[in-house]
């Protein structure tokens, strides 16, 4: 059996997840708000989530646990489609998405979920690096209905946690949302229709009320 750590509201924790449901592969989730314990640090040596627990050993880094998942479940729906080309264009979209539009916009994040300040000229430079990223991901990106193609594919478990994450992380502090030209939104909202995004959806929400209550206590 799988052991999926990490927290809820977590984007890369949820890619999995989503993974994990469409696949129809069981696994049991452990609550871990990215600590730095020994425990942790074992298996995620930088103390982040999400990390799994397997049979073998444990694993760390999302794309990671994707791939580790599809190889270790023959027979279940694929997230990958067969022939090695296209196989690579949909890792390409996912590298694509997270380091060059989330890993980027994760630089606003302070001031846009967490009540912090991002230094002006951070943000002047984030919004032009963005702009330039985004560009480049129409030229990738599908939207035909999904975001690789015309199959629901690892690519979708990375855009249904990330995308929407970028437009609400440049609306908040940017003022627009960079995503806004793409077919980005209509895409999440069709997304939202697949009982994996609800479920993942309906956790986030519980996530998200369990440590407003945690802090309201402290
Ligand atoms: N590249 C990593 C990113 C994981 C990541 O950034 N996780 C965040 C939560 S969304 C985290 O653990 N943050 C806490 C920290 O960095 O200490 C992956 O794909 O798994």
């Amino acid at each position: 059996m799988i052991t999926l750590a990490g927290f809820a509201v977590s984007n890369y924790y949820n890619k999995v997840k989503i993974a994990l449901i469409e696949k129809g592969v069981p696994f049991e989730e452990e609550l871990n708000w990215a600590t730095k314990d020994e425990a942790t640090l074992s298996a995620s040596p930088l103390g982040k989530v999400p990390f799994m627990r397997v049979p073998e050993g444990s694993l760390c880094e999302s794309q990671v646990l994707l791939e580790y998942i599809e190889d270790a479940n023959p027979g279940t729906t694929p997230l990958l489609p067969a022939d090695p080309y296209a196989r690579a264009k949909v890792r390409e979209l996912v590298t694509f998405m997270e380091l060059h539009l989330e890993l980027v916009a994760r630089r606003l994040y302070p001031q846009a979920f967490f009540g912090g300040t991002v230094e002006q000229s951070v943000i002047d430079a984030t919004r032009k690096e963005l702009e330039r990223n985004v560009a480049a991901f129409s030229r990738l990106a599908k939207f035909s209905p999904f975001v690789a193609g015309d199959t629901f594919t690892m690519a979708d478990c990375s855009a249904i946690v990330n995308l929407p994450l970028i437009s609400g992380a440049t609306k908040a502090v940017l003022g627009a949302d960079v995503l806004a030209a793409t077919p980005a939104r209509d895409y999440v909202r069709q997304m939202g229709e697949r009982a994996s995004v609800q479920k993942v959806n309906a956790d986030r929400k519980a996530n998200l009320e369990l440590r407003a209550a945690m802090a309201a206590k402290k």
